[in-house]
């Protein structure tokens, strides 16, 4: 026997719901009428599934005193709480596993809207009226006027009911019942927040008598002949109009005709109109021909390099309820940063999106709205995937998937669904997909057979397996061994990161059957938060959470683009610009897949110790995909002791839709005349005084050795510093294995070291301070002399480590660290690698330039305060009246807050500044790497203890 009312049973149901009509294309028509029902709704969450009868749908019942919402949104991120708060897992279910169960505690909010059709709408006899739910999460139960018109699941994907037998002209009432939990969150565990409610447009659309009801738009592209062959597909017979090409044709008829091709580099669209007896539609007609030949994945005959990002839908505010101008944000973000590839992680994004990824250019993974990831705690057991009971929701969401999406030419791979084993529901589902469009190709990353799929798809996989499979050797059975490859993930852009990038695409360039990567992923799903700045997971209290794992993006919250999405744009630029070493001669190689070079316009100039000396025109041919030129350049100036650059850079010559002319596509950079080493003649020897030791403009602590002044300039607390805010990429994933340098530091002490004195010895040409740097508890430690030198008007601290012991690890960071008075170093100018931050494996955009900033400016707002802000190979940088000159260059990072205070804090808003600038002169830095969901750094990044040598020169400014 049941506990539970009857009239609640659907939302344990298996079964993907009841009353919706058949999925079909979504399409906005010419002609007929739409209302959009987004707005303010009444709301009354209630703590049970059946905790109210459903009077509240009836006509009568009177809801003044409910609360209000805003539709499309999530009612746990309205109402500062009241209405709850999200909770946020990575692959845990938040609920006892026992499927299809849900806990009696099950948020549920009713939703009531009272509309009148406008003036001027058609009269209820003339044809059908639909409405169409856009998403709902996770389930939803619905009565117009009263009537019950059924429930549904699947939360990112639409849902149409037929409503013209209940309409009325006025007032009338659009109930909807929605739940959090329901069988369908076994579909849905996805890593990120669950945020239940009515969170895409609610729309009520007119369907005219003889109205268009589903097509399908198929439009290929011969290579060989550079003909387009359409044909639509209309379930009411029409004609299918595209009066650029001089297309009238009948429905069901193939029409072909020379075109230019669809792709993402050239997004040709020819607009067109379905029209039937009783409406017209437009169409949007991108031809292109996605086949697998040659064990390649080939658009219009060329095999495709995907430079992708996953993209979940992400607003601060509004969590997945996103409007078109953040779409259109997205879209724009990602074709300036060079990104031709977006995988919709998870889910069907809202089709608005899919409409800007046709238009503006991007090769697009549709995936479908399924990730059981949570079964994989019990060994996948009971996991619906493999369970038939349970095919009929999952050929549900895939026939919502294609059918709504089938008509973007962008969408070039369906995929099945994320993270959600193996199992007979997926075979299912590819096998009605692949009956339903042969012309896309299929993917799903979960089954290394490949059983299902036309492309072996992984994640996370080192670079070393990477080659491998590039390679042909990493094995796997036939079907897989004659497929392409992707990396549906890599590149974990969480915190500090990702680092690598570089590496992988030389080896994704290198190898045929490698066609590219996701990174992994998009944007940060920080949640606006007054106190915190951004929320994560756990800043709602919730009983299982993953912390900052949700904020693993190459944007932060705000859109901003994070160093890692600089980096990218760098790491992936379709041109690429490199010197030969002459200095005289600059190599140009085409990247892109289909396009020449004549949108872009080369620029060039020399640097004299970071400053342009102008910028001239360079001449490069219109050059083919893959073709490459030697191009001369004119020569540079001497420098007369200065160091010089070139720099060449490909810029925009024209006004695109997605970027003006002169917006920066690729960019080289080479060193002419090298950097003259720095020397300061020993000259000056220590002079007691009282207690103080002063050489040249040094001013030293006679007892300890240690540096007071230089100058007029307060200095506090030189000394040798290994220690770094450890990075998410640094601490690791919990499940990743015990090569996790940032826990094994802070277990041997790296950030507690103490520093012995050892000697200070006053010479007649130097001060020399030893001592010995080692955490409590360990026999490793770092001896570590400190050699000042002067001659008279500069200061030279030459830095000698000897690591002794045992040291099985690498180290964090290696430098100097010291405080200056805080107002008077607000500022920093420097000649290095700029304007962001770098780090050994996170290098490829820092370019070396002459640039300043403020130390705010320096500092890089990840969500979790960690390492950040170095600025790689710093000639010299000045800042509150030094000047330092580095020998060799250095890294240079400085902050208002020690490094100890930004370890320990979890927000931004933990960050005060006090009175000192905390600055780190670092000689080495560890890489970065992405184990904070993959790999760590290659072992050439690794800053291993070692004996090492460095030196700094200080000066004053005035
Ligand atoms: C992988 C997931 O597919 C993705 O949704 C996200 O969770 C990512 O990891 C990490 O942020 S799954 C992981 C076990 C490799």
């Amino acid at each position: 026997m049941s506990l539970r009312t009857p009239a609640v049973d659907y939302v344990e149901s298996v079964s993907p719901g009841s009353g919706a009509l058949p999925p079909r294309a979504w399409y906005a028509s010419s002609d007929a009428k739409s209302l959009s029902l987004n707005g303010r709704w009444r709301l009354r969450v209630s703590a049970t599934a059946d905790a109210e009868d459903d009077a509240f749908a009836a006509e009568g019942y009177d809801a003044r005193d409910w609360a209000e919402v805003t539709v499309p949104g999530h009612w746990v991120l309205q109402g500062d709480g009241v209405f709850g708060s999200p909770v946020y897992t990575n692959h845990l279910y938040p609920f006892p596993v026992d499927p299809p169960r849900v806990p009696t505690e099950n948020p549920t909010g009713d939703h009531r809207r009272v509309f009148d059709l406008p003036e001027g709408w058609p009269d209820l006899s003339e044809g059908g009226f639909v409405l169409r739910f856009d998403g709902v999460e996770s389930c939803a139960r619905l009565w117009l006027n009263g009537t019950d018109l059924g429930e549904f699941k699947g939360s990112r994907l639409p849902h149409e009911f037929a409503v013209g037998h209940l309409l009325k002209p006025r007032g009338n009432v659009l109930a909807v019942r929605v739940h959090q939990w329901s069988a369908g969150s076994y579909l849905e565990d996805q890593d990120q927040w669950w945020l239940p409610g009515i969170f895409r447009d609610v729309t009520l659309l007119h369907r005219p008598a003889g109205g268009v009801l589903d097509f399908f738009v198929h439009a290929s592209y011969d290579h060989v002949t550079g003909e387009g062959a359409l044909r639509v597909d209309s379930d009411v017979d029409g004609r299918v109009t595209v009066p650029a090409l001089g297309i009238d044709a009948a429905t069901g008829e193939t029409v072909t005709t020379p075109v230019r091709p669809w792709t993402a580099e050239t997004p040709t669209l020819y607009d067109g109109e379905l029209v039937t007896e009783g409406e017209r539609v437009p169409l949007r007609i991108g031809f292109r021909t996605v086949e697998l030949a040659d064990g390649l994945i080939k658009v219009n005959g060329r095999p495709v390099l995907f430079k992708g990002v996953n993209r979940h839908e992400w607003h601060p505010e509004t969590g997945r309820a996103l409007d078109l101008e953040t779409m259109r944000a997205d879209v724009l973000l990602m074709k300036r940063h060079n990104v031709n590839a977006v995988r919709t992680s998870h889910y069907p994004p809202h089709p608005a999106f899919l409409d800007l990824c046709d238009e503006y250019g991007l090769w697009v993974i549709d995936e479908c709205d399924l990730e059981t990831h949570g079964f994989v705690e019990q060994d996948w057991r009971d996991n619906p995937v493999d369970d038939e009971r349970w095919t009929p929701a999952l050929l549900d969401r895939a026939a919502r998937m294609v059918e709504r999406d089938k008509n973007h030419p962008s969408v070039v791979i369906w995929s099945l669904g994320n993270e959600a084993g193996t199992g007979r529901g997926l075979t299912a589902m590819a096998e009605w997909i692949r009956g339903r469009d042969a012309s896309r190709l299929v993917h799903y990353e979960g089954d290394v057979s490949c059983r299902d799929t036309d492309v072996y798809s992984r994640m996370y996989a080192s670079h070393e397996e990477v080659e491998r499979i590039g390679q042909g050797l990493d094995g796997g059975t036939h079907r897989r061994r004659e497929l392409p490859f992707i990396l549906c993930e890599y590149a974990h852009a969480m915190g500090n990161g990702p680092g690598g990038l570089a590496d992988y695409q030389r080896i994704f360039e290198a190898h045929d059957r490698l066609q590219g990567a996701f990174v992994w992923e998009w944007i940060d799903h920080g949640i606006r938060h007054p106190e915190l700045g951004y929320a994560y997971g756990g800043d709602f209290g919730e009983e299982l959470h993953d912390g900052n794992f949700v904020c693993d993006g190459l944007l932060f919250p705000d859109r901003t683009p994070s160093p890692g999405l600089v980096e990218f744009k760098k790491v992936i630029e379709p041109v690429r610009i490199e010197g030969d070493g002459t200095g005289g001669t600059v190599r140009i190689t085409n990247g892109y897949d289909f396009s020449d070079l004549s949108h872009l316009r080369f620029e060039f100039f020399h640097q004299v110790d970071g400053v342009p000396t102008g910028a001239r025109a360079l001449a490069v041919g219109p050059l083919a995909p893959g073709g490459s030129a030697e191009v001369k350049l004119p020569a540079g100036p001497d420098g007369e002791g200065d160091e010089v650059q070139w720099t060449v850079r490909a810029l925009l010559a024209e006004d695109t839709s997605w970027a003006p002319a002169g917006h920066p596509v690729a960019w080289g950079q080479e060193t002419v005349v090298p950097r003259a080493p720095v020397t300061v003649a020993a000259s000056r020897r220590p002079v007691p005084d009282g207690p103080s030791l002063t050489l040249g403009p040094g001013v030293f602590d006679a007892r300890s050795g240690a540096l007071k002044r230089i100058g007029g300039v307060d200095v506090t607390r030189l000394r040798l510093d290994v220690w770094r805010a450890t990075t998410d990429n640094d601490d690791g994933a919990s499940w990743q294995d015990d090569t996790r340098y940032g826990p094994l530091w802070r277990t041997y002490g790296l950030h507690r070291m103490r520093h012995r004195l050892d000697g200070v010895e006053p010479g007649d040409d130097a001060l020399t301070v030893r001592t010995r740097v080692a955490p409590a508890g360990r026999e490793t430690g770092l001896r570590t002399v400190y050699r000042w030198t002067s001659d008279g008007t500069r200061l030279r601290l030459t830095v000698s480590v000897a690591p002794e012991g045992d040291w099985t690890l690498p180290l964090p960071r290696i430098g100097v660290r010291f405080g200056l008075a805080q107002a008077s170093a607000d500022h920093v100018q420097w000649f290095g690698g700029g304007p962001g931050e770098a780090y050994p494996d996170t290098r490829a955009a820092s370019m070396l330039g002459w640039w300043d900033g403020s130390i705010e400016e320096l500092q890089t707002p990840y969500v979790r305060p960690q390492e950040n802000g170095a600025r790689a190979d710093v000639r010299w940088a000045e800042l509150g009246g030094l000047r330092i000159d580095g020998d060799p260059a250095f890294w240079f990072s400085a902050r208002r807050w020690t490094t100890e205070q930004l370890d320990a804090a979890r927000h931004l808003t933990d960050l005060t500044p006090g009175d000192t600038v905390w600055v780190n002169l670092d000689h080495g830095q560890h890489g970065i790497g992405s184990q904070s969901c993959g790999p760590g750094p290659l072992p050439r990044y690794f800053l291993n203890a070692e004996p090492v040598e460095f030196s700094f020169v200080f000066s004053v400014t005035d």
